[in-house]
């Protein structure tokens, strides 16, 4: 499969060329990234495109014992930009979890973008739905009382920027993002803890992977500040992600061995004041059919 390379700011090139003139491996380029909060995809195409050719790894894939004087992951990762250039926008690192594979994006979107959508959204919102265990159909369920609605791939313009964003951050192509769902949540209104991949052990979870195999991540975009709850929460790893407008929660649903990882474990606490909206992006092993 093909992925467009992911932009990359003066900064960065200027960091990976003195990191390559150090004489540091692929393998800890991608490390030091990851470190200071780049998606794993993202860091990989940079580092791919960056190097030709690198000094060669040992077999256990730790770095070879050229590896220059910073070619630790913890030097090279205070060394490694804490912002991305998407090109169109700038986004800051705000803080990253190695695993499971966690990143708090600021300003993915701009303010502008998120009133935008969600004054495109709020006459067609209807109360949400949730993928049935047995059968794969979508029904409602007392455990998500938002209420949502959806745009397909490239609906107008600006759905169509921010997926090519998304695209550009991640590594993950259009093609292989569902389309953006969007969420309201009023007063009292909650996403039970929940996982976003698919139970292979389930019907309807059979059924999901036919349409372009696991979901492998989340981006949750923030597109309101809350004035109360409605934090995104994560039982497991007692992590509370309050909402603000502009960020983006980004999470990988496969550990390093590409098996699912129960520690995502997720979920959208109640909001206690105010309106929370969200968009959501899944992304797929495959192109979404
Ligand atoms: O609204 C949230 O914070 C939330 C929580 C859990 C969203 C999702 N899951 C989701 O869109 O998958
Ligand atoms: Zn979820």
């Amino acid at each position: 499969m093909s992925v467009q390379t992911p932009a990359l700011s003066n900064e960065l090139k200027a960091w990976l060329d003195s990191q390559i003139a150090r004489g540091c491996t692929a393998a800890s380029l991608v490390d030091a990234m990851v470190q200071s909060g780049h998606p794993r995809a993202y860091a990989e195409r940079i580092v791919r495109a960056a190097t030709s050719p690198l000094p060669a790894e040992d077999d256990d894939g730790a770095p070879a014992a050229n590896d220059g004087p910073l070619s630790t992951v913890a030097e090279g990762a205070a060394q490694a930009p804490n912002a991305l250039d998407l090109t169109d926008r700038e986004v800051e690192v705000l803080f990253a979890l190695a695993a499971p594979r966690t990143v708090l994006f600021g300003g993915l979107l701009s303010s502008d973008e998120c009133e935008q959508l969600v004054a495109l959204s709020r006459s067609k919102i209807k109360p949400s739905l949730v993928v049935d265990p047995g059968t794969g159909d979508f029904v409602p369920d007392a455990a998500r009382t938002s209420e949502g609605t959806y745009f397909n791939h490239g609906e107008n313009p600006l759905v169509a920027a921010i997926e090519a964003r998304i695209e550009r951050m991640l590594g993950f192509e259009v093609a292989q993002q569902e389309p953006m769902q969007i969420l309201r949540y009023g007063v009292g209104a909650e996403y039970s803890p929940h996982y976003d991949y698919f139970n292979v052990n389930e019907a309807g979870g059979r059924r999901q992977l036919e349409r372009g195999g696991q979901r492998v991540a989340t981006l949750i975009m923030y597109l309101s500040d809350v004035e109360a709850g409605g934090a995104t929460v994560f039982p497991s790893l007692g992590l509370e992600v309050k909402p603000q407008r502009g960020n983006a929660l980004y999470f990988e649903s496969l550990d390093d061995q590409e098996q699912v990882d129960p520690r995502t474990l997720h979920g959208g606490a109640p909001v206690g004041k105010g309106e929370k909206w969200i968009a959501t992006k899944w992304m797929r092993e495959r192109a979404y059919v």
